[in-house]
């Protein structure tokens, strides 16, 4: 509905509307969420409408969006400040309030870093969010570099993409005739958001679509192509399709000789990976692989989106390299309807991650670099991956991690080794929660400090691509707790870094960087369905440029040193790493392991996304929970039949690290070799009365499942983690 609309509901009802933003995926980052209308009564939030103004939905919603009342009157809400009293792990806590607990806090982050230098702190951040830029700036502040990022989460793809090409291109599918969808999910992933709105016009157009992954979802099923690329493989897929390109010749030579750098080399380097060598480790048909490639080659307008799906293997990064020489080679980079170098964008706001203090001191500081420190600080200032910051607390190598702060994120549901971040809980010194509801960590954290959710805030703002708009606050918190952003506020202020810290004004901080854009808070507060507003910018608006000129991206750079894509990779080549990329099994395969699928014939491996959840939580949402109540494993009828298994039978699912018990969905769109799970299953649902599940063996934590061999599960140079592994399944004897 539209503003006009939404009040004059609201007044025939006696409610009151609050023009904000959608918080079910999460508090996003730059891109921002769907614009909502929130209905409330004497103080009580009732429900949401989609907001026809907002360009990221134009009014649409999922069915996570409607339940948003639902998850902030959830029985897990945190609401108050909580000191740990008893043994770590035991869940006793004592109420105190929000000053108690940030003094408590400074003091003792105060006497880490006298005692063991302001890099014993680490603060985790594994997806982007409103906020992310904060915990960076605290760090900074502070003196440590250990921002822990997934080494999983986006940043993967770009380092891959930005040292081949200078920039991580997106798809113009608006222009192109055929679209890969390559370890994407662009139904799912934010389910009104332009990626789905691109994908259906696209099918609607008649553009050719061709879905590259396990299992056929809802893009699959829609596609012209489903490409049934066994997980983890796809480095080998896009190195035998890069074979094919360049032996038929299927190349854009103008571009080859005018942009890359490297040709000749990486024609010989991809002769030893032929489609027939691919078939053996993707389980696709060579002939496929051949039809794939030249379908891509051939068509002047032809676009790839590369999706999440490839960055959790060991290959991750060779993969995307490949890819993006696949783009290049074929001409198709830069051109209207193939994937686009982005400008910069004419506005942007202001930086707060302190970038100028980024230093070569602070990088050699950290205790696992998500990237090699010669390539750090990379796009987000220096990063340690996530999983390995856990690691050093057990192995206190090269130092021990002594406090971590945990802002919005389940280390025990979402990073690999569960058993490992268990241990490292019960070791670590100093434990801090921030979440807006229970977390599996909380009985080990020495305190938890309950923030407010989007609807409970009046800041920050929502901003791009093309909208730039206020949060307004509609309902009051639910307890003595604040934003986010006032934590680091308070937090920062309590430590003696108020200078950096807005002396804790909140206004005064988001002021300063709304300051670039020409609107203050109040200032964007009079426009209650946000202000249209451009942050990218691609040539291609002003005319259908067919590279006539030097692109402003491919420069001599700090990523392409010859100005030139570098097909060889001369950077890596001087850091000690292959200056072109190549295939490597996941530590577990059907190739990589042929004995171990004596015992453990089928690959297992996970889904992210889902239409139904977030992530690992918003299983305690009943409406939610009621359409997805179980795990249900995707296998294939045939795989089925031979175990004696039945549509929703209960099933164990056993790798060499763990076991799992799920419900079996017989399911005729994935590979008769390969099994896949939803990650982030543990939360109960109290009002269902549906439990926990344990978080170790006998619950559906897919990550207890991987390998976490520091040798082999791990891209060795962007610290992809492996989530493919080797399982058997069996029928459970218990019903319930
Ligand atoms: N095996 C496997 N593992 C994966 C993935 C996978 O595909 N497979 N995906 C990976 C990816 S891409 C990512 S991004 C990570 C995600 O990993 P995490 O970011 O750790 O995600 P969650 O564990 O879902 O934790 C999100 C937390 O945010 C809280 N939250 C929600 N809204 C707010 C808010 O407004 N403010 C605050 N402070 N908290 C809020 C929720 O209550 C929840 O506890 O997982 C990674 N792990
Ligand atoms: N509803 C909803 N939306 C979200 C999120 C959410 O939790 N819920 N999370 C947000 C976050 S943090 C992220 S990172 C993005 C991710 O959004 P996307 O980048 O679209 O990635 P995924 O949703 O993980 O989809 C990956 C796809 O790859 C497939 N796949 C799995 N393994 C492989 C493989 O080995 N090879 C290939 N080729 N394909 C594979 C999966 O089946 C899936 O279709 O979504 C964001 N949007
Ligand atoms: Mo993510």
């Amino acid at each position: 509905m539209n503003y006009e609309q939404a009040i004059k509901v609201a007044e025939v009802r006696g409610e009151e509307v609050v023009p904000t933003v959608c918080g079910m995926c999460g508090p996003g980052g730059p891109g921002g969420g769907c614009g909502i209308y929130a209905f409330s009564k004497n103080g009580k939030f009732l429900r949401v409408a989609g907001m026809d103004e907002c360009p990221n939905n134009r009014g649409a919603l999922c069915a996570k969006a409607h339940t948003a009342p639902q998850w902030v009157y959830s029985r897990d809400r945190l609401t108050h400040p909580l000191r740990r009293i008893g043994r770590k792990g035991e869940g006793k806590f004592e109420k105190i309030s929000w000053d108690e607990a940030i003094a408590h806090i400074a003091e003792v982050l105060l006497g880490q870093k006298r005692e063991y230098g302001p890099e014993s702190l680490a603060i985790l951040s594994p997806a982007k969010r409103s906020y992310s830029e904060y915990l960076q700036r605290f760090a900074v502040v502070h003196g440590t570099p250990n921002y822990g990022h997934s080494g999983i989460c986006v940043l993967q793809r770009v380092f891959a993409f930005m040292y081949t090409v200078a920039d991580w291109p997106l798809p113009d599918t608006a222009n192109s005739d055929l679209i890969i969808y390559w370890g994407r999910q662009p139904i799912y992933s934010g389910p009104v958001s332009s990626a789905a709105r691109a994908f259906l016009e696209a099918t609607q157009r008649g553009a050719h679509i061709i879905a590259i992954k396990p299992s056929v979802e809802p893009d699959a099923g829609m596609a012209d192509t489903w490409v049934p690329v066994r997980p983890g493989t796809d480095a080998a897929l896009a190195l035998a399709m890069l074979h094919v390109v360049l032996k038929e010749d299927l190349i854009d030579h103008d571009f080859v000789a005018r942009w890359c750098y490297g040709f000749e080399s990486l024609k010989a380097h991809v002769r030893q990976y032929s489609p027939e060598w691919a078939q053996i480790i993707t389980g696709v048909p060579a002939t496929q692989i051949k039809g794939v490639a030249r379908a891509y080659a051939t068509c002047p307008r032809a676009a790839i989106d590369v999706g999440n799906g490839l960055e959790h293997a060991p290959s991750a990064g060779d993969a995307v390299r490949a890819i993006a020489m696949l783009m290049a080679v074929t001409g198709h980079l830069d051109r209207p309807g193939t994937n686009l170098l982005k400008l910069p964008p004419p506005k942007a706001p202001g930086d707060i991650t302190l970038k100028h203090r980024f230093t070569r001191e602070l990088v050699d500081k950290l205790v696992a670099p998500e990237f090699p420190k010669y390539f750090q600080p990379f796009l987000e200032g220096p990063t340690s991956a996530y999983y390995r910051i856990w690691e050093s607390v057990l192995t206190q190598t090269p130092y021990p991690v002594r406090g971590i702060i945990a802002p919005g994120t389940q280390p025990l549901a979402s990073t690999r080794g569960t058993r490992n971040v268990l241990a490292a809980l019960e070791r670590l010194d100093f434990f801090v929660v921030l979440d807006v509801a229970r977390t599996p960590e909380i009985p080990w954290a020495d305190i938890v400090m309950p923030v407010a959710t989007g609807y409970e805030t009046d800041h920050p703002f929502q901003y791009g691509p093309n909208w730039l708009m206020s949060t307004n606050r509609v309902i009051n918190p639910l307890g003595p707790y604040k934003s986010m952003f006032e934590f680091f506020l308070d937090l920062g202020k309590a430590m003696d870094y108020g200078d950096d810290f807005w002396q804790g004004d909140i206004t005064a901080c988001m002021d300063e960087q709304l300051a670039p854009l020409g609107v203050d808070m109040a200032g964007l507060r009079q426009h209650p369905v946000g202000l249209a507003f451009s942050s990218a910018r691609h040539e291609y608006e002003k005319f259908d440029r067919v590279f006539q000129r030097p692109s402003t991206r491919l420069d001599k750079g700090p990523f392409l040193p010859q100005g030139k894509v570098a097909l060889y990779n001369t950077t890596f080549e001087q850091a000690g790493y292959p200056p072109m990329p190549e295939w490597r099994e996941p530590p577990e395969g059907i190739t990589a392991t042929p004995d171990l699928t004596r015992t453990y014939p089928l690959i297992f491996s996970d889904y992210h996304t889902s239409k139904n959840f977030s992530a690992s939580w918003q299983r305690n949402v009943p409406f939610l929970r009621e359409l997805e109540p179980d795990p249900m494993l995707h296998i294939h009828p045939d795989t089925a039949g031979t175990r004696d298994i039945k549509d929703g039978d209960w099933i164990k699912v056993t790798s060499p690290h763990g076991w799992l018990r799920v419900r079996a969905q017989l399911y005729p769109g994935i590979r008769p070799d390969t099994v896949m799970l939803l990650h982030g299953w543990w939360q109960g649902c109290e009002e269902l009365k549906m439990a926990d599940y344990p978080l170790t063996d006998g619950g559906a934590n897919v990550n207890i499942m991987y390998s976490v061999d520091p040798e082999k599960a791990y891209d060795p140079m962007v610290t992809a983690m492996t989530s493919q592994t080797l399982v058997e399944v069996e029928k459970c004897r218990r019903t319930k």
